[in-house]
């Protein structure tokens, strides 16, 4: 408590950020061939930081992604822009920061593309130069026009209006409508005997529920997801039809893993973009017969072993193609861990000594760090300072700058205008990192982190969420955590250092007035 360092920070801790794009782009060296490196982004679906053996947890071994980390660098002071899913890949796709763009909150299943086309993202970046680009797996950030999609047809706008060059996807989450695979903007495996329908709205008339038809299920919802059942499971929202179409989620994580392959293996030859946000470990967790059991912790360490052995397969694949030496590969999570999150599935029960959480306050949705530190690795293809752990201070925000640099891209005047590159930070050779971080909470409270201090703004949303058990980390007054003495977030210091609590204050007030999309 006996420091000073905010007193570097303020207004020329921002000025980075105020960089114009275009003097971004005029630092990036032309890149032959060779130096252009595949980039692969594994996203994992709440994910806690304590979730992997490699952060420490002695409860669940993760032995794939532990490879990752001793062959890369491990980060244990990293942020997602969120809390919740859609505006934390909104902000890992865009660079915008989420809490700038209306509409960007956890997204129902037919939700209008969120990204609206002609903003830049990290996929259309790199398209433009010259990679081929794929999204496989969770997207959560719309299609289409808002509850005016065809299902039946071809949707759009989708993910090759925004730059990606082939998708396969799950449109929102596991536990939403509709549960189907979408395959370049159409339904995969079609069944036109079971024409789709979906509503955010109504049922459809005689179409069973999970409300009025508990008997049908094989998985109960503990908190809402009582509306159409799809696999024996009742979800969020209505949908009819489907059919052969409809997936079955034991096979969830290997019909993805298994198209996430088939994109590496088919672009193989050529520098590629591959985003890859898995359905591990979300609700409804119904992992694999092979790991059902496995943990010992019930579905949702049966999942995390589920998710690790994703990394593994797609690890073992670069392996056989011997294009590991030229892929930079990626794990991280969308946003901190949730132990009940909507479904019956003994989560809780079964959680005996394990701590999703690490030593951190809050979890999914929370503006207390276990919401929004994720695991963070990072593997270069050169190798670059293999088994290394950095503390630095790292945002997911400054993806897209840093791998557009990396790759050699050039970023559009307009786009991602909060990123920021920081290739020396990722590749490990400093831990001098952003000198600020900003993230906000399932109910968009911001809070800021500097200095070893952190800031949560002063809100009106509720303290606590009772279905899920999660301290939100919102308060009317404001809160200031001294993080290096007291990490797990429990004594509210701002009374005592009401000079630190204005500085941030006024740091964050910064930040929002100055990018962003103000500057387009
Ligand atoms: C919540 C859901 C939760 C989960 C979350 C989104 C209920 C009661 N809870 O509203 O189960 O789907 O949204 O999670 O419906 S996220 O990781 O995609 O942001
Ligand atoms: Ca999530």
């Amino acid at each position: 408590m006996k420091r000073t360092p905010l007193l570097s920070l303020g207004i020329a801790g921002l000025g980075a950020a105020a960089l114009p794009t275009s003097a971004r782009a005029q630092a990036q060296a032309p890149r032959t061939e060779q130096d252009r490196p595949n980039v692969i982004v594994i996203l994992a679906d709440d994910l806690g930081f304590g979730d992997i053996s490699c952060n420490g947890s002695r409860t669940i071994a993760t032995p794939n992604i532990d490879r990752i980390a001793a062959e890369g660098i491990r980060f244990t002071n990293a942020h997602t822009t969120s809390s919740t899913s859609t505006p934390a890949r909104f902000g890992l796709l865009t660079g915008i920061y989420p809490w700038r763009v209306p509409g960007t909150g956890i997204a129902p299943g037919d939700a209008g593309m969120i990204i609206r086309p002609g903003t830049p993202t990290l996929a259309s970046t790199l398209r433009d130069a010259g990679y081929t680009t794929g999204a496989v797996g969770k997207w959560h950030l719309g299609l289409g026009e808002s509850g005016r999609q065809d299902w039946n047809g071809h949707i759009t706008p989708g993910l090759e209006e925004i730059g990606f060059d082939y998708s396969f996807i799950m449109a929102a989450t596991g536990d939403r409508v509709p549960c189907v695979y979408i395959e370049n903007q159409r339904v995969y495996n079609y069944d036109p005997e079971a024409p789709i329908s979906v509503s955010y709205k109504e049922n459809f008339p005689g179409e069973p529920t999970g409300r009025d038809n508990p008997e049908l299920l094989r998985l109960h919802p503990s908190h809402g997801h009582d509306m159409s059942i799809v696999n024996g499971i009742s979800r969020i929202g209505y949908m009819k039809g489907g059919g052969k179409a409809l997936w079955k989620d034991e096979e969830i994580a290997d019909v993805i893993t298994g198209k996430a392959v088939e994109f590496i293996e088919k672009n193989r030859e050529r520098p590629f973009f591959l985003y890859f946000g898995t359905n591990d470990i979300h609700v409804p967790r119904v992992p694999h017969k092979r790991f059902a059991g496995r943990s010992g912790m019930g579905a949702r360490g049966d999942a995390i072993l589920s998710f690790d052995w994703s990394v593994g397969r797609i690890a073992r694949v670069l392996d056989s193609l011997g294009i590991a030496d030229r892929t930079i590969l990626i794990v991280t999570s969308d946003n901190g861990p949730v132990v009940d999150d909507g479904y019956r599935d003994r989560a809780v029960e079964l959680l005996g000594d394990h701590r999703p959480w690490h030593i951190y306050r809050g979890g999914k949705y929370s503006a207390f760090e276990a919401g929004t530190r994720v695991p963070f690795i990072v593997r270069w293809d050169d190798g670059a300072r293999a088994g290394t752990v950095s503390g630095a201070l790292v945002s997911q925000i400054d993806l897209f700058a840093t791998l557009a640099r990396r790759c050699g891209a050039r970023i559009p005047e307009a786009g991602a205008p909060d990123s920021r590159p920081a290739l020396a930070v990722l590749r490990g050779e400093t831990e001098q990192g952003r000198s600020w971080v900003v993230e906000q909470n399932a109910n968009g409270t911001l809070s800021i982190l500097s200095g070893g201090w952190k800031y949560i703004a002063p809100s009106r949303g509720a303290a606590y969420l009772k279905a899920t058990n999660t301290e939100l980390g919102n308060a009317p007054e404001p809160q200031l955590y001294d993080l290096r003495e007291d990490a797990g977030e429990r004594h509210n210091v701002a009374a005592e250092h009401p000079d630190v609590v204005e500085l941030l204050r006024s740091l964050l007030d910064e930040v929002k007035h100055a990018g962003g999309t103000a500057r387009r």
